[in-house]
Parts: structure tokens; sequence; C-alpha cells
């Protein structure tokens, strides 16, 4: 079973969290297209994601959902406000969501945490998860260790629950493998913040087109918190800064609304541009809807490419 219908939605496709960028708004045309909006509360107060709640119930009739970001420090209010305002879908990502497992699912909440391990893929099937997004290293924003390609069928062996593919997946080539893979469905972030309706700001969009494949890197190993950024003077700087040891503290406030620079400001080089490997195949910014259908026509065009080269 694709997880579409697990979501009652035409596409098996979930937008990515997309801390500080996914409104309701943007969630209400992603979920008008077809596919799962989220909200991704990430960089937001419990006051300003029941306003984005609001916002998306008038401009969609589509199911849609919230991603909760598990270091938000409102995050435990915000738990408590997916089931007051009767959301039907709660992602989570950077953290073990639990200890909100047995609240959620009594309000009856299809819950589908973000995992980067099998380990926490088979803890949080046991707490009642009802499907796990499994991100790939190759994403945008906060990451794991491992790649897609490694971890993906490695968690479809471990449960039983539908597996949701994300991090690389940008192409109807990377969506065919990731069934090949064993998902039921994908999460993307990267393709979409290329797109029209995207609230991010001209200069983030053109950053995304113009980057190539080896224009991201990955600041906050050391300390642990790993971020998949597009290099910039801000990233290089991060990097040097944390080699020679810097503290936790001196590099927080370094970064500290790094990332409301580049989505509001457009500012390319101090802030943060969370993006994935895959900007590099990013080329044009165009509508959701478009950014969506070409992804599963060109699915379909890659599996009959792949039965005749397979079949010969
Ligand atoms: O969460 C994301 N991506 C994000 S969150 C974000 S906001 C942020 N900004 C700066 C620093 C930190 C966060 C930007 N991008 N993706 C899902 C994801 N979840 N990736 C990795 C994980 C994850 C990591 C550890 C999930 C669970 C986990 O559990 C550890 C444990 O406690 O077992």
């Amino acid at each position: 079973m694709k997880i579409n219908e697990l979501l009652n939605v035409k596409y098996p496709l979930i937008q990515g969290g997309m801390a500080n960028i996914a409104t309701g708004e943007f969630a209400a045309s992603v979920s008008n297209a077809g596919a799962l909006g989220l909200i991704g509360a990430g960089g937001m107060t419990t006051e300003i994601l029941k306003e984005n709640i609001q916002k998306c119930k008038q401009l969609t009739s589509q199911p849609f959902g919230v991603n909760l970001m598990m270091m938000n420090p409102y995050v435990d209010e915000m738990a408590q406000l997916v089931i007051d305002e009767g959301i039907k879908v709660v992602t989570t990502g950077a953290g073990n969501p639990s200890k909100y497992m047995k609240a959620w699912k009594e309000a009856g909440i299809i819950v589908m945490p973000v995992v980067p391990s099998v380990a926490l893929a088979k803890r949080l099937e046991r707490s009642g998860a009802d499907a796990v997004i499994v991100e790939g290293t190759e994403a945008g924003g906060h990451i794991g260790e491992l790649t897609t390609m490694a971890l993906v069928p490695q968690v479809v062996e471990a449960v039983s629950i539908p597996v949701v593919a994300a991090g690389g997946i940008a192409s109807g080539k990377q969506l065919l493998a990731a069934y090949a893979l064993g998902a039921t469905g994908v999460q993307v972030g990267t393709c979409l913040l290329a797109s029209e309706e995207c609230p991010v700001h001209e200069n983030y969009k053109n950053a995304i087109v113009k980057a190539k494949d080896t224009d991201t890197t990955v600041t906050g190993r050391i300390g642990g918190t790993p971020v998949r950024i597009i290099k910039n003077r801000m990233a290089k700087e991060y990097i040097k800064r944390e080699k020679e040891g810097a503290s936790m503290e001196e590099l927080e406030t370094y970064t500290l609304g790094s990332l409301r620079k580049a989505v509001l400001e457009g500012d390319t080089q101090s802030g943060s541009l969370m993006a994935g490997q895959v900007a590099g195949m990013v080329k044009e910014i165009k509508p959701v809807k478009a950014i969506i259908e070409d992804l599963f026509h060109d699915c379909e065009i890659e599996k009959e490419k792949l039965m005749n080269f397979l079949g010969e």
C-alpha cells in the first residue's frame, strides 16, 4: 500500500518539515497540489503555530499535517496544540518523540517520525508510529550519518510499518529508486524550495537553482548537530571556528538568526541556506503543482525505460 492511501491524498509524497520556511500558506499549496503539506513548527512559537494552523485550514480542504521539531523549546505545548486543533497527521524531526506518542495515538493522529537509524525506527514502531520517514544524510537541514541508499532498505527489513524515503529525492529516477528500496512514498524538501509558492527570498531560490553537486556542506558535525547548508562565507567561517575549538555558545551566537537572514532578507553570504545534495539538480523555479506532477510523470517514464533495460 502506498502512503497516499493511509494519508488520503493523491500522491505518495510528503513535504519536508522545513523549519522557518513551511508556513500554513505554503503547506496549503502543497496539499492543494495533491501531496501532504506540512506546517514546519521548527522556528515557531506555539501562538504562531496556532495562527499558521488556522490559515492552513482556511486555504485548503485537503489533508495537511504539522512537523514538530523536537529541539524547539515549545515542543511540549505544541504537542498538545496539535491535539486541540484536531490535526490529522504529525511528523517529527531532530529527536525522539516517544513521550508524546500515547497522547497522539489516543487522539487518532497519524504519527510519522523522521528517523536516522534502524534502532530508532524499531523503537518508534513499538511506541505506535504509523509509518517512519527514513531520512538519509543527503537531505538538507539537520541530518543523520547514513545515506538514503544504505538506510532505507535496512529499515524496511527491520519494521513492519510503511517506510517513507527522504533525502536525495528530486527527480523521477530518484522516486523510482526509493520504491525499489522498499519505500511506500517519499518526502521532499529541496525541490519544493525552488517553487513559486515557497515563501523564501528570491536569492535563496536562485542559490538553489545555481548550485552544483558539490555546493552543500555540513556545519555542526563536531558539536553533534550536523546541518547541511549551501556553501557560503558563513559556512566556511563556522567550520573554521568549529575546528579551532570554538564553544557551542560562540557558535550558536554566530548562527543565531542565520536561517532567518537567508529566508527573509535573502542574505546568501552570512545566512544559512539549508538545502540537500540534490540542489545541484534543481534547475528552475516552478509552481508546486508542476514540481509534483513532473516528479510522478518522470517516474513513469523512468519505470518504462528501466523495464526495457532489465528485459533486454
Ligand atoms: O529535523 C530535520 N531537519 C531539520 S530540523 C531543522 S531546525 C534546526 N536548525 C538548526 C539546528 C538544528 C535544528 C532543520 N532541519 N530532519 C529530520 C531529522 N531528524 N534528521 C535527523 C533527525 C533525527 C536525529 C536524531 C531524528 C531523531 C534523532 O533521535 C536521536 C535520539 O534521541 O534518539
